[in-house]
């Protein structure tokens, strides 16, 4: 049903469906009846004015259903929340840096890039933080947002699901050059990334797994 590109996409998408629906009927439902009884009760059709005094059906309906509606949105959030804090053990860690305007990564071993290039179907854990203003961290199509702070390391994780280049920007406003703070992330397979990063195919990395190993 939604374009699964990351771990996070359908539980997003699926509060935000639900959210929109129970909105939208509520709107028509709510427009219809004003409609209805504006002109049921207009002056013409109904002279005398009647006062009603409450109605105790009528308010545990549109308590009870809204309160439930409500702890609904909450639950189903909760959930996706509490997925986006429970990083992972076996992620890779990445180092994030903002700053006007840029964004910059570091991984294991060393490298330094300006894109974020991940490996496909790997939970990836960044360890966000700024060097000078507030910023955030924005993958639009992964559903993923993480406000960066200067002096205060800030978790996030997920898990790419296809691979394919998209967008990294910052939504946090921090200064003149802010509209141009993107970055990319590109996802590709294991194996392209192990070169592209490390200069050596898993069976390299096999290898040299087994040679730390042997020492
Ligand atoms: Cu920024």
């Amino acid at each position: 049903m939604f374009d699964d590109v990351s771990n996070f996409v359908s539980s997003v998408d699926g509060v935000f469906l639900f959210t929109l629906i129970v909105s939208v009927f509520f709107l028509v439902l709510i427009t219809v009846l004003m409609i209805f009884f504006v002109i049921k009760y207009s002056r013409k059709r109904n002279p005398k004015g009647t006062n009603i005094h409450g109605n105790m059906g009528l308010e545990i309906v549109w308590t009870g259903i809204p309160t439930i509606l409500v702890l609904i949105m909450f639950w189903f959030g909760w959930q996706g929340y509490k997925e986006m804090v429970d990083v992972p053990e076996d992620a890779m860690p990445v180092k994030v840096t903002a700053q006007m305007w840029k964004w910059s990564f570091e991984y294991e071993g060393g490298k330094n890039t300006d894109t974020l290039y991940v490996p496909v179907n790997k939970p990836i854990k960044l360890i966000l933080q700024s060097n000078d203003v507030n910023h955030s961290f924005f993958i639009p199509a992964f559903r993923l947002k993480k406000d960066v702070f200067p002096n205060r390391e800030r978790i996030a994780w997920f898990e790419a699901k296809e691979t394919g280049e998209y967008d990294i920007a910052c939504s946090e406003y921090c200064g003149l050059n802010h509209s141009y703070m993107y970055s990319k992330i590109i996802v590709m397979p294991e194996e392209e990334f192990n070169i592209r990063m490390y200069g050596m195919s898993e069976e390299d990395l096999k290898l040299l797994e087994e040679m730390t190993k042997g020492n």
